[in-house]
């Protein structure tokens, strides 16, 4: 029946299951499985080896994953063997994500799929709803303190809903993307409530210390999150006059997955998403997966081994679930979570580039992509099989997160050019035209992130606040410029939605009570549809930005290298205002050059060359710039870009 080289605890297993696996319906579950068992078992008692009865609690984990097998429903297994013929259908450029927050987009799930028209139209593919499971009333940090997760919110929906939209999404040749909040759960958590009215077993999903012994101890080496608002790593629960780990904010508890049980019962609720037709799962804050004293509690190799272990757990259920990691840390840090690639080594097939997001604000606030040439020459290559996020906005704040080493060999000093960050993006800086804010100012280390919009950053609402022409267009071609990067470089590119008609900073997340305090809410729109409305009525800012947009989006779903299968090669324009890279697949080869400067900018024309294989055959005369369909402009032997201008230059 089975080959008598599979492990003998496999074969227990198997033969203990009802109904009896060994049947056609079953075998892609036993083969993945039987293939992927050795590993599995192995990571597992690396990590779950010492706790009493390991095997018993891999038993069980093993149990639900068959359970979550038998419950997927029969349309997602078709799903998964489609994908499974077509293992690449993650990397092709056809994905085009939008980032929305459901009630300030469309209310609620009805609503938005009276929305989806819109999207689509602008030529999205992947939607991600922003949290919209159960979470508490008041401050729940826009939905990453989840109450119950498998409910939806009932401000959204229900949970038909969710599998109605992804049929639906299907239908229109969509996938739907949504977050597993991983590292904590909302205090008002079944689990958490269970825990503070002192159950044993519930105290122990989560990491309680009876004094400040340990928790002193931790924060020593740990650093805060939210320092601001949220100080310190523990926070006193009195009805148990203990303290809990709560890193993020004090009513977020963090998981303690040293307990296996936990981690069982993350595996069943990821499962049991993606059986409600979810195709990409972000896994929120995995760097935050292990804590151990004397260190940052960041990046452990035990948050590795544990999302390798939910990589093996899910891929034998749900072959073609792909999750991201959230991972908003440095660049050699980053690159980690893709695992070494293959299927046994691999932990998620998507990660944010936040380098190229950072470097590219830091190429626009100083005019020159000395910085980001430099970041991303010395970014490792990642594994293949895996795929970036590019984005330039998110609902996020934007971290000063350039390499320190990277600033040095580029001639700044690190410390100084985050303080020019920090006067530049608030716009107190000389002649700076954006206008946000900080985020968690810590006045002891000076550190500090940026908040909001796109389009105030890049210098929008400024412009339009002096009703300066010359300053709006250069605004509306700097935002359209990094998103033509973003739509270029390779990954899955994603819109923040608003961003597609320039929306600016929201000042009134100050009157709102359960946002006054964070101001990452001045980056989260509450989408206006007369607003949205003004995208087709031509001469608007919203118009010019979102036609852009579009045509940018069209045209790169055409362009085969501007997948993930090969990776970008940077070039050296010569001139230090504009950004140059290859994209290549076969011979298909498209020549990307932005400049980041208001000024009109140059370079050598024989740089066109590189998109031949051979540059002797090139025919320049051919050459168009496929976002607006024309021929580059060259002047004495050199190519021109206007302010802010971005090429993809190909021979059609
Ligand atoms: C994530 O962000 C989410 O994106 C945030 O919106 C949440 O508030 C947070 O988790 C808690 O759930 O520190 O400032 O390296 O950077 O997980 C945002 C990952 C954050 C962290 C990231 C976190």
């Amino acid at each position: 029946m089975y080959d008598r080289h599979l492990h003998p605890l496999l074969v227990r297993f198997l033969e203990g299951l009802k109904p009896s696996p060994f049947s056609k319906k079953h075998a892609g579950f036993v083969t993945r499985l039987s293939a992927a068992f050795d590993e599995f078992y192995r990571e597992y008692m690396r990590i779950y080896g010492h706790v009493p009865g390991a095997e018993q609690h891999f038993l069980d984990l093993l149990s639900s994953l068959w359970d979550a097998h038998r419950d997927r429903p029969e349309d997602l297994h078709a799903r998964d063997r489609q994908r499974e013929a077509n293992t690449d259908w993650y990397l092709e450029p056809k994905l085009v994500a939008a980032q929305i927050y459901l009630d300030r987009y469309a209310g609620d799930l009805a609503g938005l799929q009276r929305h989806l028209d819109y999207l689509q139209e602008l030529g999205i593919t992947v939607v991600h709803l922003m949290p919209i499971l159960d979470m508490p009333e008041g401050e729940n940090d826009g939905g990453y303190a989840v109450r119950d997760y498998r409910k939806i919110d009932r401000r959204f929906g229900t949970m038909e809903q969710v599998e109605e939209l992804s049929r639906e999404l299907t239908r229109r040749g969509m996938l739907l993307q949504m977050d597993l909040v991983v590292n904590h759960t909302a205090d008002s958590h079944e689990w958490a409530r269970k825990a503070r009215a002192g159950d044993p077993a519930y105290i122990d999903y989560y990491y309680f210390y009876n004094d400040r012994t340990v928790p002193d101890a931790f924060e020593a080496s740990m650093p805060e999150v939210f320092p601001a608002t949220a100080p310190g790593n523990f926070t006193h629960i009195p009805e148990l006059d203990k303290w809990v780990m709560t890193v993020f904010h004090r009513y977020q508890w963090d998981l303690n997955y040293t307990n296996p049980t936990v981690f069982r019962e993350m595996v069943g609720i990821l499962l049991y998403l993606a059986n409600r037709g979810i195709d990409v799962i972000r896994l929120d804050a995995v760097p935050f997966l292990w804590k151990q004293i004397g260190t940052n509690c960041q990046n452990l190799e035990q948050a590795h081994q544990l999302l390798r272990l939910f990589a093996l757990a899910y891929k034998t259920v749900v072959p073609s679930l792909v999750t991201i990691s959230e991972a908003i840390v440095q660049p050699h840090e980053v690159v980690r979570y893709f695992g070494d690639g293959d299927f046994a080594g691999r932990e998620t097939e998507i990660a944010y580039h936040v380098s190229l997001m950072v470097l590219l604000w830091d190429a626009v606030a100083t005019t020159n992509v000395r910085l980001l040439t430099t970041g991303l020459e010395n970014m490792p290559e990642i594994p293949r099989g895996c795929t970036w996020l590019t984005y330039i906005r998110c609902h996020d704040d934007i971290g000063i997160g350039f390499s320190d080493d990277d600033a040095r060999a580029v001639g700044y000093d690190p410390a100084m050019h985050r303080a020019f960050w920090k006067e530049m993006f608030t716009g107190k800086f000389p002649g700076s035209v954006s206008r946000g804010e900080l985020f968690m100012e810590n006045k002891a280390t000076g550190d500090a992130r940026i908040s909001g919009s796109a389009a105030s950053l890049a210098g929008l609402e400024y412009a339009l606040s002096v009703n300066d022409p010359a300053l709006v267009d250069a605004a509306i071609d700097k935002l359209c410029m990094l998103y033509g990067v973003v739509f270029s470089y390779g990954g899955i590119p994603i819109v923040y939605y608003g961003d597609e008609i320039g929306y600016l900073n929201d000042y009134a997340h100050r009157n709102r009570e359960a946002e006054r305090e964070d101001n990452r809410w001045m980056h989260r729109p509450i989408f206006d549809w007369d607003k949205a409305a003004l995208a087709k009525e031509q001469g608007t800012v919203e118009y010019r930005i979102y036609h852009r947009m579009q045509r940018m989006i069209a045209a790169r779903k055409a362009i085969a290298e501007f997948g993930h299968l090969t990776q970008p090669e940077l070039v050296a324009s010569g001139n230090e205002h504009v950004f140059t890279f290859l994209r290549h697949l076969g011979s298909s080869r498209t020549l990307v050059a932005a400049n980041v400067s208001p000024q009109a900018q140059v370079i050598p024309q024989h740089l066109i060359h590189r998109i031949y294989d051979v540059p002797e055959a090139g025919n320049l005369t051919r050459v168009q710039d496929v976002i607006t369909g024309s021929s580059p402009t060259i002047q004495q032997g050199q190519l021109l870009l206007q302010p802010y201008q971005i090429l993809w230059l190909r021979d059609p």
